[in-house]
């Protein structure tokens, strides 16, 4: 029995030594670790290349090294009958919250303009508005988006949260489904998206979506590059009607060095790094599901393949 890591992140040494630290006798390999593949029975995976999966005939369970799963189930020859978890993280969350916090105060804050200003010893005071007359709207309420709400609320803010199935957290006004998306984004004036991508989020940030803003709507999207139609959002933002954004995802990472996102200066940009996993508090979870697995217990963090995430 052995644990194979596939990571495009180059950090599988990292993974291997804190798993060892856990329990010295794993028989750990790193991709692409040749030997006997038929011994493989758990998979820790980030970007994993598309079939490689189906290499593995022993495979029982795969887990995504973060909290998004898209890149493990975009790939069309995953063995039937293998699980895939998930990481949740309560350092994970705490981490997303800070990141959605710095940036929704700097925006209200208008950090961006005022360091163009002090570029040119420009003296002017701004405007700026009180979190109690903003509504933010988080589009995901599962792990990540029902923390980030609690902050918000603690800070002032007007939260709305949008999910699939019906939800309720203290003061927040929650919408469900497709039918009540409008009316969650109505008055939103900071919009953040927490969603996993799945075949029903792929483009939701659209023109469609921008229009139904008030005008001078802010877009955060921490969720992935895919949730946003580039050409869109740029159009919205030069129309005027909203004010800019927020990416910290991108349908091509790194960004391409000819984006047109990289010289909009209403663009703020970070290189996928709002939440990032830490080895050292997530190793314990990843060993307990691979002991689940081999005693054929139910994995903690199980992702439904019928939902997607
Ligand atoms: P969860 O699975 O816990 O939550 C997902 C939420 O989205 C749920 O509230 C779910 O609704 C809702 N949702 C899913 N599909 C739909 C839909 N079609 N319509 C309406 N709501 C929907 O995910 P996490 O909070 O743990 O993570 C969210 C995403 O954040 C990850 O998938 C990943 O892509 C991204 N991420 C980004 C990071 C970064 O550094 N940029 C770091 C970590 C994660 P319901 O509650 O009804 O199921
Ligand atoms: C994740 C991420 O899904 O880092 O954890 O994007």
């Amino acid at each position: 029995m052995a644990l194979v890591i596939i990571s495009s992140k180059g950090n599988g040494l990292e993974w291997k030594s804190q798993l060892k630290q856990l329990d010295s006798e794993l028989d750990i390999r790193i991709y692409p670790d040749e030997r006997n593949r038929d011994e493989v029975t758990f998979a820790l995976a980030w970007n994993p290349p598309l079939g490689i999966f189906s290499k593995f005939p022993s495979l029982k369970c795969i887990s995504s090294t973060g909290a998004g799963v898209d890149h493990i189930l975009k790939d069309a020859g995953l063995p039937t009958g293998v699980s895939v978890t998930r990481v949740v993280d309560e350092r994970l969350s705490q981490d997303m919250s800070n990141y959605l916090i710095t940036y929704v105060m700097a925006h209200l804050r208008s950090t961006e303009v005022y360091n163009k200003q002090q570029q040119n010893r420009n003296w002017q005071q701004l405007e700026y508005q009180l979190p109690e007359n903003v509504g933010v709207g988080i589009l995901g309420m599962g792990e990540l988006g029902s923390n980030v709400a609690k902050s918000l609320i603690d800070l002032g803010f007007e939260v709305k949260g949008w999910s699939r199935s019906a939800k309720v957290f203290d003061s927040v006004s929650m919408y469900t489904g497709n039918e009540e998306l409008e009316s969650f984004l109505s008055d939103v004036n900071i919009l953040i998206c927490l969603l996993p991508l799945t075949d029903e989020t792929r483009n939701i940030l659209s023109g469609e979506l921008f229009k139904t803003l008030p005008k001078g709507a802010y877009i955060i999207n921490v969720a992935r590059g895919e949730h946003l139609v580039d050409a869109d959002l740029l159009e919205y933002i030069n129309n005027g009607h909203l004010s800019g954004a927020c990416l910290d995802v991108f349908r091509k990472e790194p960004l391409p060095k000819d984006h047109p996102f990289w010289l909009n200066d209403k663009i703020t940009i970070t290189p996928h790094v709002a939440s990032v996993t830490s080895i050292a508090d997530v190793a314990p979870q990843i060993l307990e599901n691979y002991r689940r697995t081999m005693a054929g217990e139910p994995l903690l963090n199980l992702v439904s393949m019928e939902k997607g995430y």
